[in-house]
């Protein structure tokens, strides 16, 4: 497995919301907010300050198909997104993912889904 494949693995199975960012992107800021606002902490990589960030970002685009940012994942799925994630939001089914969801799957075998 290759470094940039371990690292992003590692970090969308070990962390329940992941963003992989720039930190100038405003969709970005505004994805970061939509969690903050849903109390969700999020673990952002910034590929303009990560070493391999152009790597990981050529990873995820031949992976996920996106090669955007911010490129989400929630419980070890990938959502898209911004407009994703607001599409979710508006339609209220971000609280039920993030409530189902957990680090290190993607919440289909969860045993405790709660009810919001
Ligand atoms: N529709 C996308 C727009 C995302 C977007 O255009 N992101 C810009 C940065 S603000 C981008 O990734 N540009 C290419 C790059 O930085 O490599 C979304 O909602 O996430």
């Amino acid at each position: 497995m290759t470094l940039v494949k371990q690292l992003v693995q590692r970090a969308i199975h070990g962390n329940k919301v992941v963003i992989f960012s720039k930190t100038w992107c405003p969709y970005c800021h505004r994805a970061k907010a939509i969690l903050q606002e849903a109390r969700e902490p999020a673990l952002a990589i910034e590929l303009n300050k990560e070493e391999r960030g152009a790597d990981i970002q050529a990873y995820l685009a031949h992976t996920t198909g996106q090669s955007t940012v911010p490129n989400i994942f929630i419980g070890g799925k990938h959502v898209g997104g911004c407009s994703d994630l607001e599409d979710l939001e508006s339609s209220g089914q971000l609280q039920a993912l993030l409530a189902n969801a957990k680090a290190g799957n993607n919440g289909s075998s969860s045993q405790q889904q709660q009810q919001q």
